[in-house]
């Protein structure tokens, strides 16, 4: 009886009942299929893909109970019972009053948008995400950056990288006047941070703050719940919190939600705009039926919103959660042990390796990320995402954003690879990191007006 281990393995809350079988290729397959995508892996076929870690979003595994809970939709125009599950789904587990479904998330940032935001508004927010910034600019508005300092350091291992600095923001509100502010935008687990938390202690005095100026909170809470586990290990009173229960506080502190359920909602289509203020909900439910389609079914079917309420439930599961964020850990600490920067402290919803500090000897003008995303799809077949000098797009001058941090993406779906599937991930990266003063970097060739990222064409550069 001397056997001791410090901290117990975690697995998976689950076993598997089918398996989807993947396409094998070869080196050269995938060189021929790389320069037919232009060098973009947005560009790449699935079916040429062997470990797709391009994003989390909609390539989350459903459990027996939701393809069970599809086949109950209600697939009536209006009315359908299935939006009313969804909605008080909503409203027990995140607690906010009226609900609008929307087909996905940048959905629901249009409507909110056109809503609350008029020309020369200000919209600060914890670190811009790409499709909710561009809805802000669409609509006349102009985002401010509010996130801590911390948050652009790649190598900085506070906690909390998600945090606003309330500085910033008093700064924003006296030079613009609080009545520009139509709401501060509060992501929860920062995405293009690296899936960084915000505290709850932060989350508290950005309330009183904003209470104080009559300002709105309104909240991307797209991976809200990975956000809920950081708080729970890592925030002093909240070890013995459930994953729900702290969901729910963290919500109270703000006026409405924007969600793309593709994420922790655990479905592959779905989102929804959620907000305490009728006159808000009112707005939306007119505007719906323009972009999106009747306010109960928002340009979802019936058994999508079947699939949406039981995946936020299983969203909120403490064993879930573990064993999600538990893989992301993994993958983080296999590419430590093989020295490849990645962003500190490993976050929730996959791991971002620092292009800039990979390939050093590249300029951001050379897109070190998008390089190094081609790079590791030719090694191997695993297929991830540029988050650096492509995904900041330009300004309203047409120029480049240079932004700090320039990371390749591996996020993992939720429920969908094995923990030898990261051994080979991790295997690739090392591989592709031991050649890296080889690299070379691309030139963009082909560069569309919105979004670059998801279209843009490259070459490399001879
Ligand atoms: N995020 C992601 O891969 C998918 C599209 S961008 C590559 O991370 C946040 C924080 C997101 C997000 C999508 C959306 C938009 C809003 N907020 O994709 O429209 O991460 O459902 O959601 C993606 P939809």
């Amino acid at each position: 009886m001397t056997l001791k281990i410090e901290k117990r393995a975690w697995a998976e809350p689950y076993k598997m009942k089918m398996v989807e079988l993947l396409k094998m290729t070869t080196k050269a397959q995938r060189n021929k299929a790389l320069k037919e995508a232009g060098y973009n892996t947005f560009l790449l076929r699935s079916e040429d893909v062997y470990i797709d870690l391009l994003t989390d979003s909609g390539t989350n595994a459903m459990s027996d109970r939701q393809w069970a809970a599809f086949m109950t939709g209600d697939e009536s125009y209006a009315g359908s019972k299935s939006y009313y599950n969804m909605e008080r789904a909503i409203q027990t587990y995140y607690g906010y009053k009226y609900v609008i479904p929307t087909h996905q998330g940048r959905g629901a940032e249009n409507i909110l948008s056109q809503i609350l935001i008029k020309k020369g508004d200000v919209i600060p927010g914890n670190m811009y995400f790409t499709t909710t910034r561009l809805h802000q600019e669409l609509a006349g508005g102009k985002f401010e950056d509010i996130i801590i300092d911390e948050a652009h350091d790649a190598l900085n291992e506070f906690p909390f990288k998600g945090n606003v600095d309330l500085n910033k923001l008093e700064k924003i509100v006296n030079k613009y006047g609080a009545d520009k502010i139509p709401y501060v935008s509060i992501a929860t687990n920062v995405n293009m941070a690296g899936g960084q938390p915000i505290s709850m202690e932060n989350l508290k005095e950005l309330r009183k703050y904003t209470l104080q100026h009559g300002i709105r909170i309104i909240h991307d809470m797209t991976r809200v719940a990975e956000n809920a586990y950081f708080i729970q290990q890592r925030e002093k009173g909240y070890l013995l919190k459930t994953i729900k229960e702290i969901v729910h506080e963290i919500c109270s502190l703000t006026d409405g939600a924007t969600m793309s359920a593709k994420k922790d909602a655990l479905v592959n289509i779905g989102g929804f705009l959620a907000t305490n203020e009728w006159d808000v909900y009112e707005e939306a439910r007119n505007l719906v039926v323009v972009y999106e389609g009747l306010h109960t079914y928002g340009g979802l079917a019936g058994r999508d919103m079947e699939a949406i309420a039981v995946g936020i439930k299983e969203s909120l599961d403490d064993y879930h959660q573990k064993a999600r964020i538990g893989q992301v850990e993994y993958l983080g600490k296999r590419m430590q042990e093989y020295g490849i920067p990645i962003v500190k402290p490993i976050g929730g919803h996959g791991i971002f390796v620092d292009a800039k500090a990979f390939l050093p000897h590249l300029s951001q003008d050379d897109f070190p990320a998008q390089t190094l995303a081609a790079e590791i799809y030719a090694d191997s077949g695993v297929r991830t995402m540029e988050r650096g000098i492509v995904s900041a797009g330009r300004n309203s001058k047409g120029e480049n954003y240079y932004p700090k941090l320039e990371l390749v993406r591996f996020t993992i779906p939720r429920r969908v690879y094995t923990q030898a599937h990261m051994d080979v991930v991790a295997e690739s990266t090392a591989m592709v990191y031991d050649r890296r003063k080889k690299i070379k970097g691309m030139k963009m060739i082909y560069e569309p007006k919105y979004l670059r990222f998801f279209q843009a064409r490259f070459e490399k550069i001879k």
